[in-house]
């Protein structure tokens, strides 16, 4: 009797694969798995339990997991050069709340990134920060509104209680002041915790500053946006160990149960990926996103913080009030096979939520396909033709996004015939 509902779930998985394969997304917070770290998923593993510590379980028939989750692990701490690393949050929301349940209590002072400053949701009131207290202020912005007002954030420090700072956040073009700050929270007695989550990959790939290097207590991250992982999250710190075994508490059982064993199993390929080309690959990743927001911004579009070169992580913001809104807009370049979000702008008014000025770009997952300056500036051209001259370009960008489908910087095979060929090449020049 259900069979028919079976189906139509089968056909919509299939269209999904096949739609979302030839169009041009630009979501920041997404990327893609290499052909070999998908397909470890969904096997055995997707059924089972690991509670407990790798040797350490609360289940019997554990080894294969034991010797994966150790490997992913050592390599990871390897990877970001620090002492302890959490891999069992399931996402980078549940990494965060095994962390803030922790430190923040009722009653607690917490600052934080405003929402439309580019804060994550589960730093606010109603997100994990809110189950734990009501007092969440924000940072002070400089006037372009992408940098925290240091000197202004140093003068609350000084008056305001502040128990925890949240660095950090969604809508992300540069570094936060971490190295400034570090040393202020260090003598007030402040956590500083550090949501890496946009980031993670342009830490690995030493395309930016490591917060933990710079004096952060913590820092937090998904493992799927410039760290091209499974959808999981991870909890890195350089703490005393008796410290860290209030985290290890935090994410089981706080804030886990079971951990979803086959996207750890997909990690730790990735990780491998990381190890091998992460410099490489976040390297691309921050020369696209410059090229595509000077591309735009030639072409006419309200690049934000063009005064500070547009951006230094994987994200471009763009002001399209002019052009009817960010829901306007993004609904327009879904409709042309684009997708990318609409998004709050700092110091956009909070009901503007629904059709906020922006829209946000990221350009990880194209890089990943293998895209390189050349597409961005095409990627910029087809933003014009759709939105400043109206055409339809729905056909165009499809037959330009399916020359792109070799996922790079991965051990799949099509890839390493590629890159020892362009090597090859490279050689005999
Ligand atoms: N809300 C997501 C983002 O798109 O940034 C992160 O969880």
């Amino acid at each position: 009797m259900y069979e028919k509902n079976v189906e139509r779930i089968e056909q919509l998985v299939q269209e999904q694969n096949q739609w979302r394969s030839i169009t041009i997304n630009l979501i920041a917070s997404e990327n893609v798995l290499s052909r070999r770290a998908r397909s470890v998923m969904g096997s055995d593993f997707c059924h089972r339990y690991a509670e407990g510590h790798p040797g350490e379980r609360y289940y019997q028939g554990t080894e294969k997991i034991d010797e994966i989750e150790t490997r992913v692990n050592q390599h990871l701490k390897a990877l970001f050069g620090c002492r302890h690393i959490e891999v069992r949050p399931i996402s980078g929301t549940v990494a965060n709340d095994a962390v803030f349940s922790r430190y923040i209590h009722h009653g607690d002072v917490v600052i934080v990134n405003s929402t439309s400053g580019g804060g994550h949701i589960s730093h606010h009131r109603l997100g994990s920060v809110g189950k734990y207290t009501e007092n969440i202020i924000n940072f002070p912005l400089t006037k372009d509104g992408y940098h925290i007002d240091i000197k202004e954030t140093i003068n609350i420090l000084e008056k305001v209680p502040v128990k925890v700072m949240i660095l950090g956040k969604s809508l992300y073009l540069f570094p936060d002041p971490v190295k400034e700050l570090a040393p202020v929270c260090k003598e007030l007695g402040i956590v500083l915790i550090y949501d890496a989550a946009h980031i993670l990959g342009l830490i690995a790939g030493k395309r930016f500053p490591d917060p933990l290097k710079q004096g952060a207590h913590l820092v937090t991250a998904s493992t799927h946006k410039t760290f091209f992982g499974s959808q999981r999250g991870v909890v890195l710190s350089n703490m005393k160990d008796s410290e860290w075994a209030m985290i290890d508490k935090g994410a089981f059982p706080g804030s886990s149960s079971n951990h979803h064993l086959d996207t750890l199993v997909s990690l730790a390929i990735s990780t491998y990926e990381f190890l091998e080309y992460g410099e490489e690959y976040a390297d691309q990743v921050v020369k696209n996103a410059k090229v595509l927001a000077q591309a735009l911004d030639e072409a006419g579009f309200k690049v934000e913080a063009r005064e500070f070169g547009y951006t230094e992580t994987h994200q471009i913001a763009v002001n399209v009030m002019e052009l009817g809104g960010g829901d306007e807009v993004a609904r327009i370049l879904k409709d042309n096979n684009i997708i990318l979000n609409m998004n709050l702008l700092p110091f956009d008014p909070l009901e503007r939520v629904s059709n906020p000025s922006g829209i946000r770009i990221g350009v990880q997952e194209m890089t990943r396909v293998g895209m390189k300056e050349k597409e961005m500036k095409q990627i910029a051209a087809f933003f014009k033709r759709c939105l400043v001259l109206g055409e339809y370009i729905g056909e165009d960008a499809k037959e330009f996004r399916k020359q792109y489908q070799i996922i790079h910087f991965s051990f799949d095979s099509d890839y390493l015939e590629l890159r020892d060929k362009e090597r090859a090449l490279a050689v005999s020049k």
